[in-house]
């Protein structure tokens, strides 16, 4: 009888997910909502030939040496920040993620997160819950307009190019971004977007929206220069990593009002959020929610477990991150 490898699913995954999985492999699942400590993870790991994780697990170089027949890392995630790329390769571990599938659902959100922070949205419903409505003012709530101004968005990947659609088309936006490449010509005739240095972004935008990977580049490239070049009526849109800003300089800009607002699902510290952010009326906060719908993580689920079943059995995976360890 065939002995079926064994795997590590690190974090509560959906019922189809895990039967999918079963049918191939030995699987030990962490069932607990609790993510587990890198000492829990390398103890678990032992004698596992792969792994499916979200964004919490960290697989660093250590770690691999500590469980040499781990030969795949499979993250439900598009953002792999949490895994040491470099160090897998060099180890021949196949790695994983899962985009596109989550493309239009996080652009959706953060769309939303941008109408709720322009819009004051939190702000009114919070003040109506406390019984603060007392009566109409002409300036009651007034918050930035939307349509027609200025989308700047930081990292113009999939999902960057995913809300620029919806702000170019569904609000008559002007779009401009940064990013280390161009847009192909076709796709920024397309959204009419112009490709500006950063500090033109900061300047220009009315609206601007973090898209772009975390790394040690990217770590607080949004701080307190930069904050001082954006307008003072301009609103702030994090859905991509809480590193990428510095929070006490965000909260100190946002308490001053050297901007006007901060949408934020994302947080340096999560799920710790900074208590300088909590007080402030003038921030959206929400809990890393961008992808969180129902048939979008199924999708983002199901599409790690293939990736996980492909690197295992021989198949070719069919997102992998370092697809040159098959070939090698
Ligand atoms: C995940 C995300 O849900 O895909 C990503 O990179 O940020 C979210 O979609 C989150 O990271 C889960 O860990």
């Amino acid at each position: 009888m065939d002995v079926k490898p064994k795997i590590l699913v690190a974090r509560r995954a959906p019922a189809a997910v895990l039967e999918k999985l079963s049918a191939h492999f030995d699987v030990d699942c962490h069932a607990g909502d609790a993510p587990l400590s890198p000492e829990e993870l390398r103890a678990r790991l032992q004698g596992k030939a792969g792994v499916y994780i979200t964004g919490t697990e960290r697989i660093t170089a250590e770690l691999l040496d500590a469980c040499p027949a781990l030969r795949a890392v499979c993250t439900m995630t598009v953002g792999y920040n949490h895994i040491d790329l470099a160090a897998c390769t060099a180890r021949r571990v196949l790695v994983s993620n899962t985009p596109d599938v989550l493309t239009e659902t996080t652009a959706d959100f953060g769309f939303a997160l941008l109408m709720a922070t322009a819009r004051r949205m939190s702000e009114g419903e919070r003040l109506l819950r406390d019984g603060g409505w007392k009566s109409w003012a002409w300036d009651f709530l007034a918050g930035s307009e939307v349509h027609g101004t200025t989308l700047g968005i930081l990292g113009m990947g999939r999902i960057g190019q995913a809300i620029a659609r919806r702000g170019r088309f569904g609000f008559r936006m002007k779009v401009i971004y940064h990013n280390r490449s161009p847009l192909p010509a076709g796709i920024e005739a397309e959204l009419d977007a112009r490709r500006v240095a950063k500090d033109e972004l900061l300047r220009q935008a009315d609206h601007l929206v973090l898209v772009l990977p975390y790394s040690a580049e990217s770590h607080h490239c949004i701080a307190a220069a930069e904050l001082a070049l954006m307008k003072p009526t301009a609103t702030l849109v994090n859905i991509a990593r809480g590193g990428i800003v510095d929070e006490d300089a965000l909260a100190a800009a946002l308490r001053e009002r050297r901007i006007a607002a901060a949408g934020l699902d994302v947080f340096e510290g999560e799920p710790r959020v900074n208590p300088a952010l909590l007080t402030l009326p003038n921030v959206v906060l929400t809990p890393h929610i961008a992808s969180a719908t129902m048939p979008t993580r199924l999708a983002m689920a199901h599409l790690a477990a293939d990736n996980l079943v492909a690197a295992l059995t021989g198949a070719a995976p069919p997102t992998p991150l370092n697809p040159e360890v098959l070939s090698a």
